[in-house]
């Protein structure tokens, strides 16, 4: 009986969807989408929380490109903190960390520090507080003959100054009018940072990006499921959200112990992996954010096979997706993704966004280096629960799956639920990026939706045999060329 009344599972390669009435190109379509309660991103992508897929580097170039990048946890907590700072200030619009002289001091000594320091132009303090400014073309002609100026004789006292929350367009304007090329930043009279021109034009260069109220990019964050010391010190390092990674989040220890994380940061928090519907009515319960669905489907992960449990992926998604929905809370497909078209089937069968292992690792942003086999260049990519994982960093592959790392313990005390390997090189992550929202896009286009909440609603599934899927890929033909959307090992 238990067997007759099992319910069929399905994931991305059971079906297509279905072309609709259209009247939306695929280069108007809008890919915004929630990744939780209080954050909003222009691409539907967010990178997992993998030693061989996201630290600082792949997280600021997602962030500039519109997605988020979730830093993995197998290292210590002060290591994840310096690299959830080092994403903060990398997208910040004002230099913090400012280089100042003061009122008294003697032109060569100002002409000194400004070549030590690399800038060309420095606020003068008093006091504590701003009354000045001196640049390189100020004390150029006065150094060429002999003078005794000083700082407070040359400088320019009527300093155009901005405040911190000042939006990037607003700044430019304010430079342009003034004709200067760095506004200092003021608060009471203090200074707290310094804007330069080059650095808003920069700042312009991502109109995409994902950032917060200061402009600074986003970062996410994973932390364990009972490490509360990890998740309070990553939300005061800044981190925007807080992933709790685990492989079974339906366990009720993780789910009880979800309100008391949220109780604690200001951050939002995302819980997961689950893959049914009860499971997001019991987290949803203690108050958190965003959900992550995937239990087996990962491109390196063995746990079906190990454990014999996991639900193909579309069934999962839909199945959470309808207790999500009612209480607004959004749904990330994790794992299992393989081309772009399976992003769009994502979101059609209910998930607001994709988190993306396999599709990211390989890029020249994710952590390793290249490695060259067969005359071909590749990149390590392997599970958190691979053995590798678990005994090499630093516990984060361990205790996502309930397994502990004891000083004496050897590699045949750990059962390992996914595999080590190697990924093709794929180059720069914003390339990669391009193709599978140029993807998606297109998908949004064939089945009418304007954007993702649309795409929920109006994309329609028809079911597919295994000769449907041999029709899908390219047949017939020896691929000469390769597609940079359609790689082949
Ligand atoms: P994929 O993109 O198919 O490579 O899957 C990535 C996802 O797989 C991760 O976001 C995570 O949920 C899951 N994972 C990570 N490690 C393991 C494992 O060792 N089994 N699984």
């Amino acid at each position: 009986k238990k067997i007759k009344e099992a319910e069929l599972g399905y994931t991305y390669d059971d079906f297509l969807l279905s072309p609709n009435e259209s009247w939306i190109e695929a280069k108007d379509v809008n890919t915004t989408a929630k990744v939780s309660k209080n954050f909003e991103l222009n691409i539907p992508i967010i990178s997992s929380a993998m030693d061989t897929v996201t630290e600082t580097e792949l997280a600021i170039a997602l962030a500039q490109v519109g997605g988020i990048g979730v830093i993995h946890r197998n290292m210590t907590l002060e290591q994840e903190v310096e690299q959830v700072k080092n994403v903060k200030s990398s997208g910040d619009l004002t230099i913090r960390d400012v280089v100042t002289t003061n009122p008294e001091s003697s032109l060569d000594t100002v002409r000194d520090l400004m070549e030590q320091e690399a800038v060309s132009g420095l606020p003068v303090i008093e006091d504590e507080n701003l009354i000045g400014i001196i640049s390189k073309r100020d004390i150029k002609p006065i150094l060429a003959s002999v003078s005794d100026k000083k700082v407070k004789d040359i400088m320019t006292s009527d300093v155009v100054t901005v405040e911190d929350s000042i939006s990037p367009l607003d700044a430019l304007d304010i430079a342009y009018e003034n004709k200067v090329e760095r506004l200092p930043v003021v608060r009471d009279g203090k200074l707290v940072g310094i804007i330069t021109i080059r650095d808003i034009l920069n700042h312009k260069k991502y109109p995409q990006a994902s950032r917060d109220k200061e402009g600074k990019l986003l970062v996410a964050a994973a932390t364990g499921p009972f490490d509360l010391e990890r998740a309070i010190a990553l939300d005061e390092a800044g981190a925007d959200i807080l992933a709790v990674d685990c492989a079974h989040a339906h366990n009720m220890n993780v789910v009880n112990f979800a309100s008391t994380l949220k109780d604690n940061i200001d951050a939002d928090l995302i819980v997961g992996n689950i893959a049914t519907g009860e499971a997001a009515e019991a987290l949803i319960s203690q108050g958190i954010d965003g959900l992550k669905v995937g239990i087996g489907p990962g491109s390196m992960c063995t746990t079906r096979i190990i454990a014999g449990v996991g639900v193909p992926q579309l069934t999962a998604i839909s199945d959470v997706a309808d207790v999500a929905s009612k209480h607004g809370i959004p749904v990330i497909a994790d794992g299992g993704l393989r081309y772009s078209g399976d992003i769009a089937k994502a979101i059609a069968a209910g998930a607001d966004l994709v988190m993306l292992g396999n599709l990211l690792a390989g890029t020249y942003e994710s952590p390793g280096d290249v490695v060259v086999m067969n005359g071909r260049q590749y990149k390590q990519y392997r599970g958190m629960g691979s053995m590798g994982a678990m005994t090499g960093g630093f516990g984060g592959g361990a205790d996502r799956y309930f397994q502990e790392i004891k000083g004496h313990m050897k590699h045949s005390k750990l059962v390992p639920e996914g595999v080590e390997g190697a990924v093709p090189y794929k180059g720069m992550l914003n390339d990669v990026v391009f193709q599978l929202i140029g993807g998606l896009k297109a998908s949004m286009g064939y089945c009418g939706a304007k954007d993702i909440e649309t795409m929920k609603k109006v994309a329609k599934f028809v079911r597919i045999t295994s000769s449907g899927i041999k029709e899908s890929h390219p047949h017939d033909l020896l691929i000469t060329n390769e597609s940079p959307n359609y790689p082949t090992l």
